[in-house]
């Protein structure tokens, strides 16, 4: 299998998933200009990360990556083992990718938006000011729990992810101590230093 990464961005999930299930992979790290390049478009339209190809199969969009691994790997014990237990992670994953994650575009990029600077400002601090909503959600989320879902699932690496980029981007979550826990102890994980490494993280 070959996973298409840019450094620190949201293919870091995928890649802690299978660094937990034990399976080979390449890592293909690419820079910017090469997401927007013909050859990677061929493989991901959208011009974004990640993309895994696994034989004949190219698939993105991380909750289509996680749910394939996981379904390929079930042994893993990383998704629910109940019908009821699957749609809670599905639902903390949904919640990460469609709300959280998709916040911190104009965090990072404010000039997709606008070329007005004092615009991109404005974006800037509205975008961050709805995450720490949404931060506050996950932390009492994991009040009494180790792990999102009460066990490791698909949807903690993305939750570690989306902390990493709430740090370095100064969204300001330093009073959710729960959220403070959780990092800790991922960092913690021998997978998610492997796969901080390779990324040369
Ligand atoms: N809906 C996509 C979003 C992927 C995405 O936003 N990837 C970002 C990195 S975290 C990216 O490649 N951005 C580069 C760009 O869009 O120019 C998914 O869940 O996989």
């Amino acid at each position: 299998m070959k996973l298409y990464n840019l450094t620190g961005a949201c293919s870091l999930v995928p890649q802690i998933v299978m660094e937990w299930m034990g399976v080979d992979y390449e890592l293909h790290t690419l820079d910017y200009a090469a997401l927007k390049a013909p050859e990677y478009l061929a493989i991901n339209p959208t011009g974004s990360v990640p993309a895994l190809t696994d034989g004949n199969l190219t698939l993105t969009q991380n909750i289509a990556i996680l749910e394939y691994l996981v379904e390929r790997n079930p042994q893993a014990g990383l998704h629910g083992a109940t019908p009821e237990e699957r749609a809670n992670v599905r639902r903390w994953l949904a919640f990460i990718n469609a709300d959280v994650h998709k916040n911190f575009t104009p965090v990072f990029a404010p000039q997709f938006y606008s070329e007005d600077t004092a615009f991109q400002q404005t974006l800037v601090n509205k975008s961050k000011e709805r995450l720490v909503q949404l931060f506050a959600i996950l932390d009492k989320q994991l009040e009494g729990r180790d792990w999102l879902t009460g066990k490791r699932s698909i949807a903690d690496p993305y939750l570690y992810v989306v902390l990493r980029w709430a740090h370095f981007k100064e969204v300001n979550v330093g009073n959710m101590a729960n959220l403070q826990r959780f990092y800790q102890q991922i960092e913690a994980d021998e997978g998610v230093k492997r796969a901080l490494q390779k990324q040369g993280l």
